[in-house]
C-alpha cells in the first residue's frame, strides 16, 4: 500500500534544489561538494561492504523472535513485533525508533561495520571529562536502529545537538522530505525546541500555520542501500511505503561543532553556565581539530 501524498501535497517543491546521488564518492569530494557546504547527499555504496546489507524483517525473527524489544507501543516479543510491521494495515504499528544498535543487538555491531570514511572524524563519544557532558555527547552511541511499519516519522525536525545524521536504509524504501535552513520562516518551530508544530507535512493545518504553503521541500526516495547525509540544520522528516529498516549514524566534528555548541548553550537555563561550558566546548573542540588532524 502506498502512501497517497502526491495528491494533497501543500507546499511547493524546490524546483532549484535537488539531492545529487553518488557513488565512489572520494573523501575530498564529500568534504568538499558536501560536508562544509553542508549539502545533502545520497551516497549509493557507503556501506556497501556491511553484512546489514543481508537484514530483512524474516531474518530478524528467525534471529530473534523470543526477545523483548522497547517500541513506542510498549515492550514487545520480537516476533510479535515483525509480524505488526509487516501487515498491512492503515494503524501506524509500532515503532523501534532510535535505538542504540550496541544496546540493542550488541551481536550486530560487526554487521555495522567498517565505519565509512564519510562519517570521520567523529567528536561524539569521546571523553570529556564532565560527566553531564560526556553523557550527553555520549548519547545514544551514534548508530541507531529505525524500524517500523508504513508511517510517517513522528515530527519534522531538525536533529539535536547540531549534529549531522547518516540515515543508511537496509529494507523497504523511505521518502525523504527535507527542507534547507532557510526554509525555517515557513516551518513553525516550536519555541525553543528542534521541532516544527507540523505533524504531517502532506496534511497541513494552513489556517494556523498559513505560511507554510512557502515552504520549499526537496522529496527523495531513499532506496536499500543508500545513505542518505543530512547536515546540520537541515529540517527533515520521513515516510515509509512499507516495511522499513534503517539505521541513523550521528555525527559532529570541526564542521558543525559551532552548532553543537550553541544548541548547548539555548538548552541551558543558567546563563553563567552556559557561558562556562560553551568557552570550554570550544577548547575541547580545539583540542579535537589537532589531534583528529581535520
Ligand atoms: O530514519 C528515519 O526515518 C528518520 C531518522 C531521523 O531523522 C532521526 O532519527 O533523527
Ligand atoms: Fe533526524
Amino acid at each position: 500500500m502506498i502512501i497517497q501524498e502526491e495528491e494533497n501535497k501543500s507546499e511547493a517543491v524546490s524546483d532549484e534544489l535537488t539531492i545529487d546521488r553518488r557513488t565512489n564518492l572520494s573523501y575530498d569530494e564529500f568534504q568538499n561538494e558536501y560536508l562544509f557546504p553542508r549539502k545533502p547527499v545520497i551516497i549509493t555504496d557507503a556501506t556497501s561492504k556491511w553484512k546489514a546489507s543481508e537484514w530483512t524483517p524474516q531474518w530478524f525473527k528467525e534471529r530473534y523472535a523470543e526477545k523483548m524489544v522497547k517500541t513506542d507501543q510498549g515492550l514487545m516479543r520480537m516476533g510479535d513485533f515483525i509480524d505488526e510491521i509487516t501487515r498491512d494495515s492503515d494503524q501506524p504499528g509500532p515503532f523501534l525508533r532510535e535505538q542504540p544498535i550496541k544496546d540493542i543487538f550488541p551481536d550486530l555491531m560487526d554487521h555495522v561495520s567498517p565505519m565509512p570514511a564519510y562519517v570521520r572524524p567523529n567528536w561524539l563519544g569521546a571523553n570529556y571529562y564532565v560527566g553531564s557532558i560526556s553523557k550527553r555527547l555520549n548519547r545514544e552511541s551514534h548508530l541507531e536502529v529505525n524500524f517500523c511499519g508504513r508511517r510517517i516519522f513522528p515530527y519534522l525536525h531538525v536533529d539535536d545537538l547540531g549534529v549531522h545524521a547518516f540515515i543508511t536504509q537496509h529494507y523497504g524504501d523511505k521518502n525523504l522530505i527535507v527542507y534547507p535552513p532557510d526554509q525555517e520562516p515557513f516551518l513553525y518551530r516550536n519555541e525553543n525546541t528542534r521541532f516544527s508544530k507540523i505533524y504531517d507535512v502532506d496534511k497541513p493545518d494552513l489556517d494556523n500555520y498559513p505560511l507554510f504553503k512557502n515552504a520549499k521541500a526537496i522529496r527523495v526516495v531513499l532506496k536499500a542501500g543508500e545513505t542518505a547525509f543530512m547536515p546540520s540544520g537541515w529540517w527533515h522528516t520521513t515516510k515509509v511505503p512499507g516495511t522499513s529498516l534503517s539505521t541513523v549514524i550521528s555525527v559532529s566534528n570541526s564542521s558543525n561543532w559551532k552548532d553543537l555548541i550553541q544548541f548547548y548553550k539555548k538548552n541551558s537555563s543558567n546563563t553563567k553556565k552556559a557561558l562556562l561550558i560553551g568557552a570550554y566546548l570550544r577548547g575541547m573542540g580545539f583540542l579535537q581539530s589537532i589531534t583528529s588532524n581535520k
